[in-house]
Protein backbone atom coordinates (compact mmCIF):
# COMPACT_ATOMS: atom_id res chain seq x y z
CA UNK A 1 0.00 0.00 0.00
CA UNK A 2 2.88 2.43 0.95
CA UNK A 3 4.20 1.76 -2.80
CA UNK A 4 1.29 2.60 -4.27
CA UNK A 5 0.89 6.02 -2.36
CA UNK A 6 4.57 6.67 -4.03
CA UNK A 7 4.15 5.68 -7.12
CA UNK A 8 0.97 7.80 -7.37
CA UNK A 9 2.43 10.62 -5.35
CA UNK A 10 5.19 11.10 -8.22
CA UNK A 11 3.16 11.06 -11.07
CA UNK A 12 0.43 13.53 -9.98
CA UNK A 13 0.55 16.72 -11.65
CA UNK A 14 -0.82 18.77 -9.31
CA UNK A 15 1.34 17.88 -6.33
CA UNK A 16 4.05 17.86 -8.57
CA UNK A 17 3.33 21.52 -9.85
CA UNK A 18 2.89 22.64 -6.08
CA UNK A 19 6.00 21.42 -4.97
CA UNK A 20 7.78 22.84 -7.76
CA UNK A 21 5.83 26.31 -6.68
CA UNK A 22 6.74 25.97 -3.43
CA UNK A 23 10.24 25.37 -4.22
CA UNK A 24 11.13 27.74 -6.29
CA UNK A 25 9.05 30.78 -4.35
CA UNK A 26 10.90 29.65 -1.23
CA UNK A 27 14.17 29.25 -3.13
CA UNK A 28 13.54 32.82 -4.24
CA UNK A 29 12.72 34.43 -0.72
CA UNK A 30 16.08 33.30 0.29
CA UNK A 31 18.08 34.29 -2.31
CA UNK A 32 16.63 37.84 -1.56
CA UNK A 33 16.97 37.92 2.04
CA UNK A 34 20.53 36.58 2.12
CA UNK A 35 21.34 39.07 -0.47
CA UNK A 36 19.95 42.08 1.32
CA UNK A 37 17.59 42.43 -1.25
CA UNK A 38 14.17 43.96 -1.04
CA UNK A 39 12.76 40.50 -0.05
CA UNK A 40 8.70 41.39 -0.81
CA UNK A 41 6.86 38.24 -1.63
CA UNK A 42 5.78 40.33 -5.22
CA UNK A 43 8.65 39.25 -6.86
CA UNK A 44 8.49 35.58 -5.71
CA UNK A 45 5.19 35.34 -6.55
CA UNK A 46 6.26 37.27 -9.85
CA UNK A 47 8.77 35.56 -11.01
CA UNK A 48 7.03 31.97 -10.54
CA UNK A 49 4.19 33.39 -12.65
CA UNK A 50 6.57 34.77 -15.37
CA UNK A 51 7.96 31.53 -14.97
CA UNK A 52 5.25 29.37 -15.46
CA UNK A 53 3.90 31.13 -18.23
CA UNK A 54 6.87 30.85 -20.51
CA UNK A 55 6.11 26.77 -20.96
CA UNK A 56 2.53 25.58 -19.45
CA UNK A 57 -0.05 24.78 -22.52
CA UNK A 58 3.38 24.28 -24.47
CA UNK A 59 4.98 21.34 -26.31
CA UNK A 60 7.81 20.45 -23.95
CA UNK A 61 9.94 20.33 -27.46
CA UNK A 62 8.85 23.57 -28.61
CA UNK A 63 9.51 25.84 -25.71
CA UNK A 64 12.21 28.71 -27.64
CA UNK A 65 14.68 30.34 -25.06
CA UNK A 66 12.75 33.97 -25.74
CA UNK A 67 9.75 32.15 -24.02
CA UNK A 68 11.80 33.46 -20.51
CA UNK A 69 12.21 37.17 -21.80
CA UNK A 70 10.10 37.84 -19.20
CA UNK A 71 11.64 37.13 -16.31
CA UNK A 72 13.22 39.29 -13.63
CA UNK A 73 16.53 38.83 -13.08
CA UNK A 74 18.20 40.42 -10.05
CA UNK A 75 21.35 42.42 -9.99
CA UNK A 76 24.53 40.89 -12.18
CA UNK A 77 27.76 40.56 -11.16
CA UNK A 78 30.00 43.93 -10.81
CA UNK A 79 32.69 44.51 -13.40
CA UNK A 80 35.48 42.41 -12.99
CA UNK A 81 33.29 39.72 -11.08
CA UNK A 82 31.63 37.80 -13.88
CA UNK A 83 33.09 33.78 -13.85
CA UNK A 84 31.64 31.50 -16.31
CA UNK A 85 32.41 27.64 -16.60
CA UNK A 86 31.72 24.40 -18.08
CA UNK A 87 32.36 21.13 -17.10
CA UNK A 88 33.65 22.39 -14.06
CA UNK A 89 30.24 23.02 -12.15
CA UNK A 90 31.66 21.58 -8.87
CA UNK A 91 34.11 23.47 -8.00
CA UNK A 92 33.65 26.53 -9.74
CA UNK A 93 30.50 27.26 -7.37
CA UNK A 94 32.53 25.93 -4.40
CA UNK A 95 34.74 28.56 -5.26
CA UNK A 96 32.10 31.28 -5.66
CA UNK A 97 30.54 29.94 -2.49
CA UNK A 98 33.61 30.50 -0.34
CA UNK A 99 35.78 33.45 -2.20
CA UNK A 100 33.51 35.78 -2.89
CA UNK A 101 35.67 37.85 -5.45
CA UNK A 102 33.19 36.05 -8.75
CA UNK A 103 29.89 35.47 -8.51
CA UNK A 104 28.26 32.82 -11.43
CA UNK A 105 24.86 32.55 -12.90
CA UNK A 106 23.85 30.06 -10.40
CA UNK A 107 24.88 32.87 -7.87
CA UNK A 108 22.53 35.17 -9.32
CA UNK A 109 18.39 35.08 -8.38
CA UNK A 110 17.25 32.76 -11.98
CA UNK A 111 20.46 30.81 -11.52
CA UNK A 112 20.05 29.78 -7.74
CA UNK A 113 16.10 29.32 -8.28
CA UNK A 114 16.18 27.22 -10.93
CA UNK A 115 19.59 25.43 -10.72
CA UNK A 116 19.05 21.48 -10.48
CA UNK A 117 15.43 21.48 -11.03
CA UNK A 118 13.52 19.73 -13.80
CA UNK A 119 9.84 21.26 -15.50
CA UNK A 120 7.87 21.05 -18.58
CA UNK A 121 4.11 21.28 -19.71
CA UNK A 122 1.81 20.06 -22.39
CA UNK A 123 0.29 21.15 -24.97
CA UNK A 124 -3.09 22.64 -24.18
CA UNK A 125 -2.96 21.53 -20.88
CA UNK A 126 -2.35 23.43 -17.79
CA UNK A 127 -0.44 20.93 -15.59
CA UNK A 128 3.10 21.31 -14.76
CA UNK A 129 5.15 18.54 -14.54
CA UNK A 130 8.58 17.50 -12.78
CA UNK A 131 9.61 14.44 -14.04
CA UNK A 132 8.82 12.69 -17.55
CA UNK A 133 10.07 15.66 -18.88
CA UNK A 134 12.11 15.47 -22.52
CA UNK A 135 15.71 14.46 -21.98
CA UNK A 136 18.47 16.76 -22.33
CA UNK A 137 19.09 15.81 -25.75
CA UNK A 138 16.12 14.04 -26.99
CA UNK A 139 14.94 17.88 -28.05
CA UNK A 140 17.01 21.26 -28.05
CA UNK A 141 13.69 23.50 -27.45
CA UNK A 142 12.40 21.67 -24.35
CA UNK A 143 11.46 24.23 -21.52
CA UNK A 144 15.19 23.43 -19.06
CA UNK A 145 17.35 23.54 -22.18
CA UNK A 146 15.89 27.33 -23.45
CA UNK A 147 15.94 28.66 -19.72
CA UNK A 148 19.28 27.86 -19.41
CA UNK A 149 20.61 29.07 -22.98
CA UNK A 150 18.18 32.58 -22.44
CA UNK A 151 19.44 32.92 -18.69
CA UNK A 152 23.23 32.57 -20.01
CA UNK A 153 22.88 34.86 -23.26
CA UNK A 154 21.65 37.36 -20.56
CA UNK A 155 23.95 36.72 -18.09
CA UNK A 156 26.92 37.07 -20.84
CA UNK A 157 25.42 39.95 -22.18
CA UNK A 158 25.38 41.81 -18.66
CA UNK A 159 29.41 41.57 -18.08
CA UNK A 160 31.59 43.89 -18.26
CA UNK A 161 35.04 44.13 -17.79
CA UNK A 162 37.87 40.92 -17.33
CA UNK A 163 35.68 38.04 -17.34
CA UNK A 164 37.04 34.90 -16.26
CA UNK A 165 35.89 30.79 -17.32
CA UNK A 166 37.04 28.02 -15.36
CA UNK A 167 37.52 25.28 -17.78
CA UNK A 168 37.96 21.39 -17.41
CA UNK A 169 41.50 20.69 -18.20
CA UNK A 170 40.97 17.18 -17.40
CA UNK A 171 38.61 16.49 -20.46
CA UNK A 172 39.78 16.41 -24.41
CA UNK A 173 37.61 18.92 -25.60
CA UNK A 174 37.21 21.94 -22.81
CA UNK A 175 35.62 24.87 -24.85
CA UNK A 176 32.65 22.42 -26.35
CA UNK A 177 31.13 24.81 -29.03
CA UNK A 178 27.83 22.86 -28.32
CA UNK A 179 27.76 24.59 -24.31
CA UNK A 180 26.11 27.04 -22.75
CA UNK A 181 29.23 28.58 -22.17
CA UNK A 182 30.02 28.98 -25.78
CA UNK A 183 26.88 31.02 -26.51
CA UNK A 184 28.23 33.00 -23.90
CA UNK A 185 31.28 33.46 -25.79
CA UNK A 186 29.31 34.80 -28.58
CA UNK A 187 28.46 37.72 -26.32
CA UNK A 188 31.31 39.02 -24.89
CA UNK A 189 31.95 42.06 -26.96
CA UNK A 190 34.41 44.53 -26.23
CA UNK A 191 34.67 47.07 -25.16
CA UNK A 192 32.25 46.22 -22.45
CA UNK A 193 33.87 43.28 -21.93
CA UNK A 194 37.93 43.97 -21.95
CA UNK A 195 39.31 40.40 -22.04
CA UNK A 196 38.57 36.87 -20.85
CA UNK A 197 40.96 34.81 -18.55
CA UNK A 198 40.42 30.77 -18.80
CA UNK A 199 41.47 29.39 -15.73
CA UNK A 200 41.99 25.37 -17.46
CA UNK A 201 41.17 23.27 -14.04
CA UNK A 202 43.52 20.06 -14.58
CA UNK A 203 43.63 16.78 -11.73
CA UNK A 204 46.38 14.88 -14.21
CA UNK A 205 48.17 17.04 -16.81
CA UNK A 206 46.16 16.02 -19.77
CA UNK A 207 45.27 18.99 -21.55
CA UNK A 208 47.28 22.08 -22.11
CA UNK A 209 46.47 26.23 -22.60
CA UNK A 210 48.06 25.20 -26.39
CA UNK A 211 44.66 22.72 -26.44
CA UNK A 212 42.73 22.64 -30.39
CA UNK A 213 39.49 23.22 -28.41
CA UNK A 214 41.22 26.49 -26.77
CA UNK A 215 42.10 27.75 -30.17
CA UNK A 216 38.83 27.07 -31.61
CA UNK A 217 37.57 29.08 -28.83
CA UNK A 218 40.25 32.12 -29.22
CA UNK A 219 38.80 32.29 -33.06
CA UNK A 220 34.94 32.46 -32.00
CA UNK A 221 36.31 35.26 -28.93
CA UNK A 222 35.68 38.62 -30.37
CA UNK A 223 39.32 39.38 -31.33
CA UNK A 224 39.22 43.10 -29.72
CA UNK A 225 39.27 40.97 -26.37
CA UNK A 226 42.53 40.02 -24.45
CA UNK A 227 42.46 36.50 -23.86
CA UNK A 228 45.02 34.46 -21.52
CA UNK A 229 45.25 30.66 -20.25
CA UNK A 230 46.73 29.80 -17.26
CA UNK A 231 46.79 25.37 -16.24
CA UNK A 232 46.39 25.42 -12.27
CA UNK A 233 45.84 22.41 -10.88
CA UNK A 234 42.44 21.90 -8.81
CA UNK A 235 44.30 21.08 -6.00
CA UNK A 236 45.37 24.83 -5.93
CA UNK A 237 42.50 25.61 -5.97
CA UNK A 238 40.50 23.47 -3.46
CA UNK A 239 43.23 24.37 -0.84
CA UNK A 240 42.71 28.36 -1.71
CA UNK A 241 39.26 27.65 -0.79
CA UNK A 242 39.70 26.12 2.22
CA UNK A 243 42.59 28.92 3.00
CA UNK A 244 40.76 31.62 4.93
CA UNK A 245 44.36 33.30 4.63
CA UNK A 246 44.25 33.07 1.37
CA UNK A 247 42.94 36.93 -0.12
CA UNK A 248 39.69 36.48 -3.05
CA UNK A 249 41.47 36.92 -6.21
CA UNK A 250 44.43 35.25 -5.45
CA UNK A 251 43.68 31.84 -5.86
CA UNK A 252 45.46 31.58 -9.05
P1 LIG B 1 28.27 22.06 -18.84
P2 LIG B 1 27.95 24.64 -20.02
N1 LIG B 1 22.14 16.12 -19.63
O1 LIG B 1 29.11 21.64 -17.68
O2 LIG B 1 29.07 25.37 -20.67
C1 LIG B 1 21.63 16.78 -18.55
O3 LIG B 1 28.45 21.34 -20.13
O4 LIG B 1 26.98 24.00 -20.96
O5 LIG B 1 28.56 23.61 -19.00
N2 LIG B 1 22.04 17.98 -18.19
C2 LIG B 1 23.03 18.54 -18.88
C3 LIG B 1 23.65 17.94 -19.99
C4 LIG B 1 23.16 16.66 -20.35
N3 LIG B 1 23.67 15.98 -21.39
N4 LIG B 1 24.62 18.76 -20.47
C5 LIG B 1 24.60 19.84 -19.70
N5 LIG B 1 23.65 19.71 -18.73
C6 LIG B 1 23.32 20.66 -17.70
C7 LIG B 1 25.77 28.81 -17.58
C8 LIG B 1 23.83 20.18 -16.39
O6 LIG B 1 22.99 20.65 -15.36
C9 LIG B 1 26.89 29.32 -16.71
F1 LIG B 1 26.91 30.68 -16.81
C10 LIG B 1 25.18 20.83 -16.32
O7 LIG B 1 25.62 20.98 -15.01
C11 LIG B 1 28.15 28.69 -17.25
O8 LIG B 1 29.08 29.67 -17.65
C12 LIG B 1 24.90 22.16 -16.98
O9 LIG B 1 23.94 21.87 -17.99
C13 LIG B 1 27.71 27.86 -18.43
O10 LIG B 1 26.36 28.24 -18.71
C14 LIG B 1 26.10 22.80 -17.60
O11 LIG B 1 26.71 21.94 -18.50
C15 LIG B 1 27.77 26.38 -18.10
O12 LIG B 1 27.15 25.65 -19.10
Amino acid sequence: AICVGIIFRSNNGASSSEDLKTNITSRCETFLKNNDLDSSESICNTLWMTFTKAFVGQDPCAVPPEAYRQLFQSKYPACNRTLFWSKTKEISHKYTKEKKCLETLEDTLLGSVMDGLTWCGKNNSNEIFTSGCPAWTECTMNPVRSFWNWSSGMFAEHTCGAATVMLNGSIATPFDPSSFFAIEVGRLIYPRVSGLTVVLVTQKNVTSCENDSLQNLQKVLDPSLKYSCKVIPQSQILDCISDPHTPCGKCW
